[in-house]
């Protein structure tokens, strides 16, 4: 087993052990006795974990031949870090991110607390049973973070703690009743690149109450980690600011290094590569003793230490690794006293008290049902006992465990309440000006909202990776400041350099600025959207980013939608009408992303009054119980705005089109445009008018919610709920069938082009299906076919 370097030398790193600790407020018999319930709780999670996979795979009838799959092995690995913290070390304030595999655990937990039911337990990874990975929305138990994606889970909980912050420097929360972020992490998770983003952005804002704990077994999905590289991590986390503590040895490790020969034996788990531990774990006490004997032949005192052992308790001297000694965890997790971010790299065996325990392919391997038999005859539980709490243990010993359990940590954690809702005004101003960007327009509606004293504009939390000017939101900005827990003076502006951002960090600071981290963004946008529900105070988090960069944090965005956090996304500039900047920086398939992004409405305006009927939206839709989060797709391209003779056109933009042209009742054609394109689709509209009497032309505020709710019409019929036209039905049936439309935007044309399915109308569709490039807006619309020429084109070849 690869050493961590140096780890006693540093002023911040520390390996538990080297002095055994207990609370000052239990007597050393108190805590004896603590440890001695805590390694029977250990022992339940891990059969329960492990008896809920087999029971999925094994015993519930299948009707498809699928593999149901778990993973019984990184669940063992975690089954006594999990007792020590949720029943000792975590306060009723703490939260947490569950390692995605170790999900049985965090079930059987709550079931021994009463929480979760047999039933679910059965149905583990059955439709309405528990998810095979904590899932907030879908799991009945309390779930703190969903998890799944690797890495997402670890980093969100530093972007949470800084949510904490934030809210505590706004009054929002008190200081007591904060509590720590703690991520319980696999060891591989260290390889996401997401994490290393996350410990930079950390470090920059200050980071504090947030635990990672990672299960160090030291093996992956494929393989046993390189033994190379885990060296180095302390050295990283403390660079960052955090505390390292390590776990590496057991009591039964530190006890027998104290002994004649035990220097030697230490010495030699030092230096064991991560690959021979594992196969010497999986091959157990006699392939232990046979190459200690080997390697450390003539060895004062080793002949003597291993003989004291027979090869069962070798194999458990062996394997006492700090992860899976319920005394070092809690020692640990107690010596961890004040709000400094700490790592602690609990040592661990993949597979612990398994049969699986080492094997190099037991991430998805089960135990078969010999095994899992002797593991149940081996714990004392009787044939049709497996669901039994407490079965085995005989009546006393239960009911300690009993009140151990109800009296635990966990049993007391702080429920999720609902926050009360903040405001929304009926209507934000429209900006004004005869021609405008919706970007520009996005901008002062905030600007606006920043300088009134709505109570919606102090719930208002923005942030930006490193594009907070270019995105304009520098004027909110200017009005409200950028956040920090330590006041930054804003250095030009006192050198009275003149510039149009002026920007003092303070605790009242309602800008988060983050580096060009898309990943660290999404992130955020997905703590800062769970206030509500985490700490029972609502904000209203506004995110910018070059739309095509999106992409780069695309499984954090994901990730943030599969937990229903609430945020708005702006998502500009867009499109090739970017123009000079050229194909790196212009999206193309972004449409289809917000289309196909479940908890994300998506909209492109493409006038600055539907920007603001579309922001005002958002800010309540994002507090609906029913709500999400919502996307605008914006440009920077000025436009004529649209003269309104009424807000009759408002319900439309809001369901996803209204028509800016009415067509005549069974007219033969529409042209059908979202966005930036409006001025083309209207040139078109202009010039096409007289040749097709009643011509459309429909104005697409959200292909995505046009789509989805004509998708939710459609499944009614087979759901049982009432029958009932959608939106884009009503529009388009307005047309004669057979009728013809042209659609166009800057983007996917696919956005679009489903809409002939709709009533069987022919489609033109055009967009950009290929990478941009630089040029002016007349060249790349007549290059990429967006311009009136090209709609006018298309509607002819329709009519051929
Ligand atoms: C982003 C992502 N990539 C790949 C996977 C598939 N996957 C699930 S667990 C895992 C390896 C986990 O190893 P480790 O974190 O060390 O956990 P252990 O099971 O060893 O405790 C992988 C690759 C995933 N869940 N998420
Ligand atoms: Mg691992």
């Amino acid at each position: 087993m690869q050493a961590m370097p140096r780890p006693c030398s540093r002023k911040a790193g520390f390996v538990i052990g080297r002095m055994d600790q207990t609370p000052p407020t239990m007597t050393p018999a108190a805590r004896a006795e603590q440890v001695a319930l805590l390694t029977r709780i250990e022992e339940r999670l891990r059969w329960l974990s492990s008896w809920t996979v087999h029971n999925a795979n094994n015993l519930r009838p299948k009707r498809d031949g699928l593999k149901v799959g778990g993973h019984q092995a990184s669940c063992a690995s975690m089954t006594a870090i999990m007792t020590a913290l949720y029943f000792h070390a975590l306060g009723p304030r703490d939260k947490v991110a569950v390692k995605p595999h170790a999900g049985p655990v965090l079930h059987a937990i709550h079931y021994l607390l009463g929480e979760q039911t047999r039933e679910k337990l059965e149905a583990f990874r059955g439709l309405g049973g528990v998810q095979s990975y904590p899932s907030r929305t879908k799991d009945t138990i309390p779930v703190d973070f969903s998890t799944g994606s690797v890495g997402l889970g670890v980093a969100v909980t530093a972007f949470s703690s800084l949510v904490q912050d934030y809210l505590v420097a706004h009054g929002q929360l008190a200081e007591q009743d904060t509590g720590r972020m703690i991520a319980l992490m696999g060891d591989a998770e260290l390889d996401e690149g997401n994490i290393y983003e996350c410990l930079i952005e950390g470090y920059k804002h200050d980071l504090r109450n947030c635990w990672w704990i990672v299960d160090y077994n030291r093996q992956s999905l494929d393989a046993t980690t390189a033994d190379r590289m885990f060296r180095r991590f302390d050295d990283i986390f403390e660079t960052c600011g955090w505390r390292v503590v390590t776990l590496k040895h057991g009591r039964l490790q530190r006890e027998a290094f104290a002994r004649p020969g035990g220097t030697a034996l230490e010495a030699w788990i030092e230096n064991c590569p991560n690959a021979d531990f594992a196969v010497l774990t999986y091959l157990g006490g006699a392939a232990w003793r046979e190459r200690l004997e080997r390697d450390l032949a003539g060895v004062p005192g080793v002949a003597d230490l291993l003989a004291a052992h027979d090869d069962a308790a070798l194999a458990r001297l062996m394997t006492n690794l700090g992860g899976h000694c319920i005394e070092t965890l809690l020692d640990a997790f107690d010596g961890a006293t004040g709000d400094q971010p700490t790592l602690f790299i609990a040592y661990t065996v993949k597979g612990y008290g398994l049969p699986l325990a080492g094997h190099k392919d037991n991430h998805s391997g089960m135990m078969n049902t010999a095994q899992i038999e002797g593991l149940r005859d081996e714990l004392g539980i009787a044939p049709g006992e497996e669901w039994d709490k407490w079965a085995g243990l005989g009546d006393n010993l239960a009911a300690r465990l009993e009140a151990l359990v109800k009296d635990s940590p966990i049993a007391r954690k702080v429920a999720e309440h609902r926050a009360p809702p903040v405001a929304v005004p009926a209507r934000l101003p429209v900006p004004e000006g005869a021609v405008q960007s919706t970007q520009a327009a996005f901008g002062k509606v905030l600007y606006d909202l920043a300088k009134s004293d709505a109570a919606l504009a102090d719930r208002i939390v923005t942030t930006a990776p490193d594009v907070t000017q270019t995105t304009n939101l520098g004027a909110f900005v200017n009005q409200r400041g950028l956040f920090r827990r330590q006041e930054l003076a804003d250095v030009f502006q006192k050198a009275r350099i003149p510039s149009a951002q002026k920007w003092s960090a303070h605790e009242a600071g309602q800008h988060i600025e983050l580096g060009i981290a898309e990943n660290n963004f999404f992130l955020a946008l997905t703590s800062l959207g769970l206030a509500a529900p985490h700490f029972g105070t609502r904000l209203l988090p506004v995110g910018t980013v070059y739309d095509p960069f999106i992409a780069r944090g695309l499984d954090a965005l994901n990730y943030g939608c599969y937990q229903d956090a609430r945020f708005l996304l702006v998502g500009t500039p867009s499109g090739i009408t970017l123009a000079g900047e050229g194909g790196a920086h212009q999206s193309i398939n972004t449409p289809l992303i917000g289309m196909g992004q479940p908890g994300l409405e998506s909209f492109e305006p493409a006038f600055a009054d539907e920007v603001a009927l579309l922001m005002g939206w958002a800010f309540q839709h994002m507090q609906d119980e029913d709500g999400s989060s919502v996307y605008l797709r914006l440009t920077t391209r000025q436009i004529a705005q649209q003269p309104r003779v009424d807000a009759s056109w408002e319900a439309g933009a809001l369901a996803g089109a209204y028509w800016l042209r009415e067509p005549t009742q069974g007219a033969r054609a529409a042209i059908v445009y979202s966005g930036a394109v409006a001025p083309e689709a209207l040139a078109a509209w202009e010039q096409l008018r007289d040749d097709i009497p009643g011509l459309g032309l429909l104005a697409v505020t959200s292909p995505d919610r046009l789509h989805r709710e004509w998708s939710a019409a459609r499944a009614a019929r087979w759901n049982g709920s009432a029958r009932r036209k959608s939106h884009v039905e009503a529009l388009l049936g307005q047309l004669a069938p057979g009728a013809g439309l042209v659609t166009v935007l800057d983007g996917s044309p696919a956005a679009l082009s489903w809409l002939g399915g709709v009533r069987g109308h022919r489609v033109s569709p055009l967009g950009t299906d290929r990478f941009g490039q630089t040029g002016d807006l007349p060249d790349l619309y007549r290059t990429y076919r967006l311009d009136s020429e090209a709609i006018i084109d298309a509607m002819a070849e329709l009519f051929l």
